[in-house]
C-alpha cells in the first residue's frame, strides 16, 4: 500500500514524478492544481473562485482545496493507496489532512520532499510557459512556497515520516531513487 505526499518548490517535478509512479504503481494521482485548472477551465463556481490567486501565485484559500481533497479521497479507486501531488501545501492543510486520514482509518503516509534549486526551478518553468509560468509570478510562488510551504519539511520530518530527493537530477534519476524508496 503506497501513500506518498508530494512536497517541494514549484517546478522541483512534483506533477513529472506524480505522474509516473501512479502509473507504476496503478494507483491515482490527486493533484490539487491539476483539479484546479480543469475547474477554471470549465468555469465552475470553484473555478471561478480560484482563478484570480492562481494567477498571482497565491495559494486558493485553504477551505476551497481541503473541500476538494475531501471528496476525492473518499472516492472508491483510493482504497490501494494514492499520491498527492500539491497537498498539503500549509501547515494547517497538513493538519487537516492527518485529521481525515484518522477519520477514514487510514494512515502510513510519507512525505517526500523533492529539493531544487531556486535557478534550476525559474529555468524549467519559464521554458514550460503555464499562465503561471512567467517570471514575476515564478518568484511569488517562490516565496510563498518558502514562508507556507517549506515549515511542512519539518512537519512530516518531526513525525518521521519524510524521505527527501534532490529533484535537480535528470527526470529518470529521480524516478529511480523514488522506486528505491517505495521498494524499501
Ligand atoms: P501546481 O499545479 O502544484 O504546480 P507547481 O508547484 O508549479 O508544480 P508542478 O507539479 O506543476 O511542476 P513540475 O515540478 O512537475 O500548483 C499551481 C498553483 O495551484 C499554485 O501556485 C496554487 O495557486 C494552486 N494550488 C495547488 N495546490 C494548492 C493547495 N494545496 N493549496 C492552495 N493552493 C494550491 O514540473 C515543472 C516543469 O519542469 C515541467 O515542464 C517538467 O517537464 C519539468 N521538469 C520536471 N522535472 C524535471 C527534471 N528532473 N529535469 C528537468 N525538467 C524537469
Amino acid at each position: 500500500m503506497t501513500r506518498l505526499i508530494f512536497l517541494g518548490p514549484p517546478g522541483a517535478g512534483k506533477g513529472t514524478q506524480s505522474k509516473v509512479l501512479a502509473d507504476f504503481l496503478n494507483i491515482p494521482h490527486i493533484s490539487t492544481g491539476d483539479i484546479l485548472r480543469q475547474a477554471i477551465t470549465d468555469q465552475t463556481p470553484l473555478g471561478i473562485k480560484a482563478q484570480g490567486y492562481m494567477d498571482r501565485g497565491e495559494l486558493v484559500p485553504d477551505q476551497l482545496v481541503e473541500d476538494l481533497v475531501k471528496e476525492r479521497l473518499g472516492q472508491p479507486d483510493t482504497k490501494n493507496g494514492w499520491i498527492l501531488d500539491g497537498f498539503p501545501r500549509k501547515v494547517t492543510q497538513a493538519t487537516f489532512l492527518e485529521e481525515l486520514l484518522a477519520k477514514m482509518g487510514q494512515g502510513g503516509e510519507k512525505a517526500v520532499n523533492l529539493d531544487a534549486k531556486d535557478e534550476v526551478v525559474i529555468s524549467r518553468l519559464l521554458g514550460r510557459g503555464r499562465k503561471d509560468d512567467s517570471e514575476e509570478v515564478i518568484r511569488r510562488r517562490l516565496e510563498v512556497y518558502r514562508d507556507e510551504t517549506a515549515p511542512l519539511i519539518d512537519y512530516y520530518g518531526d513525525r518521521r515520516k519524510l524521505v527527501t530527493i534532490n529533484g535537480d537530477q535528470s527526470p529518470e534519476e529521480v524516478t529511480t531513487e523514488l522506486k528505491n524508496i517505495i521498494a524499501a
